[in-house]
């Protein structure tokens, strides 16, 4: 039996170069935390006052065409705006800022209030998947951008404000802190191996067969081994390619299909629409190669243990290091168990 499957130990992550306490033995303990509110049940198909949803209006003038696939629109309360003067401020290397340029849209992913991607059937899904790639591409075309984060917050445990499905894209002049740890780590093993860091990582997992998913012929969703969340996931596509964009058209409707089964697994588990954080972390679209980059899609969901309980990043995990009980190889275990059937159908 591996060593990390009943004692506490630490476990590396080659691509933040960070690491997560792990202790699998700490499951059993018992819980008089805090219990969240199930999530709303029954959704009407469409909302009169969701600034979402076809024909409704926005914040302002703006007002949503009667769209029947996906709309994508420049956020209205935008955290990046396109022009900003360059500026710089340096004390000391202690007091650093600069001025940060980039745009900021929201993706519909449906007209419908109601579904979320698991619900969705797969040309929908697919819909959405060229949606990603081209806000990407259309917002990479800038010289002013030099990164597109996209990224979808789901449920309102994670603070997203209207269930009604969407994303946000951003594009930012600097490459954002996560993708940046990423590209060092990428870049350094690819010049010391001649191959890309999650590939091998990719042929590692599928050799030893117990930390994923679900699969299909382009992608693999697993837990990675240093998995933080409980239930983190990551989708790592099987040829080398660096962004949405460059996705041919099976790559595409493949991502379609296992998005659907992932996260059907996902809902599934608990029975409850499962509530996450999940990003795309691409190649930087600063024009240059980066031969290194395998594009990866991430799932951070919040839930624990049952639909109501989640994990909180707190104490050890805010001033010293992530933690986790349950282990990435008991989460893959349980995602692996779940039918791909939504219970809600
Ligand atoms: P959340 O509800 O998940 O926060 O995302 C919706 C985004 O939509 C949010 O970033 C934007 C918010 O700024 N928005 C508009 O652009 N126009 C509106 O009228 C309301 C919300």
């Amino acid at each position: 039996m591996a060593p990390y499957s009943k004692r506490p130990h630490r476990r590396y992550n080659p691509l933040t170069e960070e690491w997560v306490l792990c202790s699998p033995q700490r499951t059993q303990r018992p819980w008089q935390g805090q219990v969240e509110a199930p999530a709303p049940e029954n959704l009407p198909a469409y909302d009169p006052k969701c600034y979402l949803c076809p024909g409704n209006a926005r914040a302002g003038s703006a007002c949503n065409p009667a769209y029947r696939s996906t709309f994508v629109f420049t956020n209205d309360f935008a955290a990046l705006t396109p022009e900003v003067d360059p500026w710089e401020v340096n004390e000391d290397g202690l007091i650093v800022a600069h001025a940060e340029a980039g745009t900021c849209r929201v993706i519909c992913f449906s007209p419908r209030h109601d579904l979320s991607i698991p619900q969705m059937d797969r040309s929908a899904i697919r819909d959405v998947v060229n949606a990603w790639a081209e806000e990407t591409e259309n917002l990479a075309s800038h010289d002013s951008i030099g990164y597109v984060q996209v990224f979808e917050n789901k449920g309102a445990m994670m603070g997203c404000g209207n269930p009604h499905p969407h994303c946000q894209v951003w594009g930012a002049r600097h490459v954002p802190s996560i993708p940046a740890r990423k590209m060092v780590s990428q870049e350094a093993y690819f010049r010391f191996h001649k191959t890309d860091l999650l590939g091998d990582y990719l042929n590692l997992e599928l050799r030893k067969g117990e930390r994923q998913v679900c699969d299909n012929e382009h992608w693999v969703a697993l837990v990675p081994f240093w998995a933080v969340w409980p239930y983190e996931t990551m989708l790592i596509p099987r040829r080398l390619v660096g962004d949405l964009p460059s996705l041919v058209p099976e790559e595409r409707d493949a991502l379609a299909d296992i998005l659907k089964r992932l996260t059907t697994r996902y809902d599934n588990l608990f029975r409850t629409p499962f509530p996450y954080s999940m990003g795309w972390h691409a190649k930087p679209s600063d024009g240059a190669d980066h031969p290194y980059w395998r594009l990866h899609a991430v799932y951070f969901p919040p839930l624990l243990r049952s639909a109501t309980i989640k994990k909180f990043a707190v104490g050890y995990e805010m001033t010293a290091e992530p933690q986790r009980d349950i282990t990435p190889e008991q989460a893959a275990s349980q995602l692996r168990d779940m039918l791909e059937r939504h219970y809600l159908e």
